[in-house]
């Protein structure tokens, strides 16, 4: 079995690292698997960088290189987040296109494909991870790279009315068609890509089973939603209950039920409504003031980007409104903090809480809801209130379905959640488990990895072919 090389823009080892969900699924693919992981180190230097450092940590591989400070500006904070990031979140409203950002964008990729193909050898599997990076399977072409390379987004891939308002789109469908497989969330993203390409080379371009066939070449289209390790988050959960920041978040509740909320500090989860939502739901259900408290952990990440600072400022009054209308000596409806806690803390404050609110407007999947689930004890278990827009609703449908922009809904879906019989809470929790533990990270590594290996048959089939044909042709003129 060949080496599997991941590529994401980040690698957890970075110091500036902010949590998220893809270094959790491409953590799990390499402790089962080994290989390299490959990407930028965090920090940004006045010149082009040098080879990539390597770095074993935990037994696992690592080789990153710095970024130059313009390029990783106009890159990262520009095109990445301020024009791919909203564009496929569906928020054109805070979504700008700049041709620097564009080029920044190409430059960063082919920049990170000929510090990356060097380390490169025959058997090799490469795995780029999500939209930083749509570029690189091109680029690596660009430099001789015959390899497998898969591509895997993990945020949504917007309808084409959506799509079409960035200037390069073709581009970006074109770069995806470099890989042999290309994987989606769900099936809405892969249909949305799709229909892309039939938009773009005409209906005959989509083949059965979701193949697209471009320059003789066929390149595989799959549905991976990540999923988690239901075992390892349900066993940890369970042992940071009893640890001392648990215990002491627990007591400091005195009896009073836990709603909790754990996101990246970002846009897309609507955060505002949420707290919106929960104003709603006091003013709605007054028997519940002082009974409940809210725990919303949102760290900060991207903070260059200017729709982050505002949305930062934007949850501050938020809360503090709400805190200053129901607040009392001995409560505090909202506690809102924007910090790291070790993922084990987490967990444990996730087992805690009888209700998670994941409130997105738009995700990719949304790992939180999934761990929520996995932490809880099955004979007294939370409920979750998801939004009807993340990708995990495809797969948990017992969870208290939301519209995230509709307030009132998610007010009476908390209440419905804190007043929820036992027998229905456990059935409910039993079935989204089975959901999970059928689909978990494992899954999800193992089903992307066996697909792009297989793609490598094919190609190298396709090749043979190929090579036939032209043999064959040159027989009968000659
Ligand atoms: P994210 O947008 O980062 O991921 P999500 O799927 O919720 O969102 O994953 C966040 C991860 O970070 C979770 O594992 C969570 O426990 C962890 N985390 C959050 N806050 C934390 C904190 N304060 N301290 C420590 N850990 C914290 C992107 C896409 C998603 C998609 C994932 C995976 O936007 O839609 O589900 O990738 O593909």
């Amino acid at each position: 079995m060949g080496r599997l090389i991941n590529v994401s823009n980040r690698v957890p080892l970075a110091k500036t690292a902010a949590p998220g969900g893809l270094a959790v699924g491409v953590l799990a693919a390499m402790r089962a698997r080994g290989g390299l992981w490959f990407g930028w180190n965090g920090e940004t230097t006045g010149q082009e960088p040098g080879e990539p450092e390597i770095t074993i940590r935990d037994s696992l591989t690592y080789a990153t290189i710095p970024l130059p400070q313009t390029l990783y500006e106009r890159y990262y904070s520009g095109f990445a987040n301020g024009t791919l990031w909203p564009l496929f979140h569906y928020f054109l409203a805070g979504f700008r296109y700049e041709d620097q950002e564009y080029a920044a964008y190409e430059q960063a990729n082919a920049l990170f494909a000929s510090r990356l193909s060097p380390l490169l050898a025959p058997g090799d599997l490469i795995w780029v991870h999500d939209y930083h990076l749509i570029p690189l399977g091109e680029k690596l072409r660009a430099l001789g790279v015959r390899q497998p390379v898969g591509f895997f987004l993990h945020i949504p891939f917007p309808h084409f009315e959506v799509l079409r308002a960035l200037p390069t789109f073709a581009e970006i469908v074109r770069a995806l068609l470099a890989y042999d497989l290309v994987g989606f969330q769900t099936e809405t993203d892969r249909e949305s890509f799709l229909n892309a390409v039939r938009v773009l080379w005409g209906a005959q371009s989509v083949g059965d089973g979701g193949t697209v066939v471009s320059g003789g070449r066929t390149i595989r289209t799959g549905v991976f939603p990540i999923g988690v390790d239901v075992q390892a988050i349900t066993q940890s959960a369970a042992k940071a209950a009893g640890s001392a920041p648990v215990q002491r978040m627990m007591q400091s509740l005195v009896g009073r039920r836990l709603i909790v909320g754990v996101d990246r500090l970002d846009y897309s989860k609507g955060l505002l409504e949420r707290f919106q939502a929960y104003r709603q739901f006091l003013e709605s259900y007054p028997e519940q003031i002082g009974q409940v408290t809210f725990l919303q952990i949102a760290p900060l990440g991207r903070q260059k980007v200017q729709a982050y600072a505002q949305i930062r400022d934007e949850l501050e009054q938020s809360s503090g409104r709400t805190n200053g209308r129901f607040a009392d000596a001995d409560w505090t409806p909202i506690r809102y903090l924007n910090r790291n806690f070790p993922h084990a803390t987490l967990m444990g404050f996730l087992r805690a809480a009888q209700v998670c609110l994941v409130t997105a407007l738009r995700d990719g999947m949304n790992l939180v809801a999934k761990e929520f689930i996995a932490a809880q004890d099955p004979d007294d278990p939370g409920v979750l209130v998801l939004s009807n827009r993340a990708g995990a609703a495809c797969e948990l449908t017992e969870a208290l379905l939301i519209n995230p922009y509709d307030t009132r809904g998610i007010a009476g879906a908390i209440q419905r959640a804190l007043t929820m019989p036992l027998a229905e809470r456990r059935a409910r929790h039993a079935t989204s488990l089975a959901t999970l533990r059928e689909n978990d990270i494992h899954r999800w590594h193992t089903r992307f990895i066996d697909e792009l290996q297989a793609a490598r048959g094919r190609s190298s089939g396709e090749l043979a072919a190929g090579r036939l044909r032209r043999l064959q042709q040159s027989l009968s003129s000659s």
